[in-house]
């Protein structure tokens, strides 16, 4: 009873109260366009041969970039770790240059160099993609230093997963976000597990991982990633901490992952029960709660999610027929658009352009 008063509370919250129809159902449709591309991207992993590398799918948990990120303006940045085909798409990258990334052409995001783990879009203000553990934490906090110190109006949304909430790097970010009030928001997508461990197996008081904060006096809450309104009702709350008062906060949204940890995680079973997963995905299921949601609005017809539903899958289709006509990468250009070559030879490793213009 009380998380259903509550519920309705963060519906009713002035960020979402004047959400339009078209608004509601464009959420709808960004997370079926993430379900739908990742689906049609594991049918290419297991069947084509031509997806090398990980693939690390973000299924179940697509409320948590939709709803985050649907916040975002002009000022704010976002960075994830490498579970991030969801908010690249939400950013508004296109479903053509993902696929054609993880097949490894020329016409991927990253030249068909990085692949699952490192989608970048840098002029839409996403900056990846990052596969080490909690690599992307410092980051994020870099962006919203730079932020600070231009003196702009914004902040950066650090996605990073429950594991990585026990990397040495977090905690380093979460002191000096601290000490020198940076508008950075760490996301901890709990999904309960990393790799093949459990969340009570690899952390100490598993029961709130947000609450580490107030040992560096961030403020922190703790979000269900089953109900969009409260997703962005929460997120906006720290946004304005960022942007108003130049705060951090920590957000943990509670989610569920799907499939194993990459694809070639065999035994994604047998760390956890198969009637676990069954249970999240018949009752727990953001898009369905989203979908019946909207239904129940009277903002939706059933006719219309299969027709959004349909337009996804239709959309990811022709994302592999994109990325399989793509030529493969020229060999010669194999040192270009590494490290070293940006930070040694180029202007942009001298001067940090990519983020700095001026
Ligand atoms: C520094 C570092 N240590 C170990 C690994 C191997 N590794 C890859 S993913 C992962 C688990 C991370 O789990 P979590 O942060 O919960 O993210 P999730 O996969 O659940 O999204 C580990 C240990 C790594 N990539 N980087």
């Amino acid at each position: 009873m009380e998380a259903l008063l509550e519920t309705k509370t963060l519906a009713a919250a002035k960020i979402n109260h004047g959400l339009t129809a078209e608004k509601k159902i464009h959420f709808l449709r960004q997370m079926l366009r993430i379900r739908r591309f990742e689906q049609t991207a594991l049918k290419q992993y297991q069947t084509s041969g031509q997806i090398g590398g990980f693939l690390h799918l973000y299924s179940g948990q697509e409320s948590v970039a939709v709803g985050t990120l649907s916040l975002c303006g002009e000022n704010d940045h976002v960075i994830a770790g490498y579970r991030m085909h969801g908010h690249a798409l939400t950013a508004g990258m296109s479903m053509n240059e993902c696929m054609a990334e993880l097949f490894g052409r020329a016409t991927g995001c990253s030249k068909g160099k990085g692949g699952s783990m490192h989608f970048f879009a840098p002029d839409k203000n996403f900056w990846g993609g990052h596969g080490i553990v909690g690599g992307q934490t410092p980051l994020g906090l870099g962006l919203a230093f730079g932020l600070k110190y231009k003196g702009l109006k914004g902040c950066c949304l650090c996605f990073l997963g429950d594991g990585a909430v026990n990397q040495g790097a977090y905690h380093e970010s979460l002191n000096l976000a601290a000490l020198w009030d940076l508008p950075v928001i760490y996301i901890i997508e709990n999904n309960q597990y990393s790799m093949g461990t459990s969340l009570e197996r690899s952390s100490a008081f598993s029961k709130c991982l947000a609450a580490r904060a107030e040992a560096y006096d961030i403020v922190w809450d703790h979000v269900s990633g089953e109900d969009l309104y409260e997703v962005r009702a929460k997120t906006w709350t720290a946004i304005q901490r960022a942007h108003t008062e130049s705060r951090p906060t920590v957000l943990e949204i509670a989610t569920y992952r799907y499939f194993g940890h990459s694809v070639s995680d065999a035994n994604a079973k047998k760390y956890r029960r198969p009637e676990e997963i069954e249970k999240y995905r018949t009752l727990h299921d953001p898009i369905q709660l989203w979908q019946k949601r909207l239904l129940e609005e009277e903002v939706l017809t059933e006719a219309q999610a299969t027709e959004l539903d349909a337009a996804a899958a239709a959309e990811a289709e022709e994302a592999v027929r994109f990325a399989k006509e793509s030529p493969i990468p020229n060999p010669a250009d194999i040192f270009s658009d590494v490290y070293s070559e940006v930070d040694r030879q180029t202007a942009a490793g001298q001067t940090g352009k990519f983020f700095f213009n001026d």
